[in-house]
């Protein structure tokens, strides 16, 4: 049986494919798994059914017979761990790669996260002037030190691996904010994970949902 994974019934980021299902997704189809998709509307998502398998009542979650993830790096991992294609099967290089995905998850997404609270829930405040370039400054040092490493190479440990996938998917919520393009290396490198065919399935997978969505289609 497919698994199921969840999703918004309609992205706030209108398709662009930030929210986090398309991560998964993107895993799902570079190992070549199909799926299944349960669309939520928001209040559903804060409903006992739901938070009996999301404790934080977020998306995604998946759904493989008798077990269920959430915490999009938690699902990746377990994919990679079960298909062929993420992961490097050499021990050390296999352990580097996974800690790619943890410093994607812990070091890099949290202060480009942190541009989004500053911008649409704090913008409002009399100090977000202030605050916002601090954070800009942080996120520019971390892509500083990631694009130090990265070097002239196509991916951080060799061949694309789950760890390249992460980072592409959490440097991606940069875009629109132009700091990406400060750093041609990593815009490259953006632009690789977005030219891979599995990534384009994906994206188009739930860019319909939002489409259809829309359109009442
Ligand atoms: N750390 C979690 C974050 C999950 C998350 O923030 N999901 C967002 C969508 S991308 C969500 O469900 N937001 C609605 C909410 O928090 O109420 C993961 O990586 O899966």
């Amino acid at each position: 049986m497919n698994p199921t994974i969840t999703a918004f019934a309609t992205s706030p980021d209108r398709g662009r494919g930030l929210a986090r299902d398309m991560r998964v997704r993107w895993a799902l189809e570079e190992v070549g798994q199909p799926y299944e998709v349960r669309l939520l509307a928001f209040e559903a998502m804060k409903e006992p059914a739901h938070l009996a398998l999301h404790p934080f009542g977020q998306i995604p979650t998946y759904e493989e017979g008798d077990l269920t993830l959430f915490e999009s790096g938690s699902i990746i991992f377990h994919i990679a761990e079960r298909h062929a294609g993420l992961l490097p099967r050499d021990p050390n290089a296999r352990a580097r790669a996974i800690t790619w995905m943890f410093a994607a998850l812990s070091t890099v997404e949290p202060p480009i996260l942190d541009l989004s609270v500053a911008k649409f829930q704090e913008g409002d405040k009399s100090w977000a002037e202030q605050r916002l370039p601090l954070v800009k400054d942080r996120i520019r040092r971390c892509l500083a030190q990631l694009s130090r490493r990265l070097g002239d190479a196509d991916w951080l440990e060799g061949d694309f691996s789950a760890g390249d996938l992460m980072m592409v998917a959490v440097l991606l919520r940069l875009k629109a904010s132009g700091i990406l393009d400060e750093f041609p290396s990593l815009s490259a490198y953006v632009a690789r994970g977005e030219a891979r065919p599995a990534y384009k399935r994906a994206f188009a997978a739930q860019l319909a949902v939002f489409t259809a969505a829309s359109t009442g289609a």
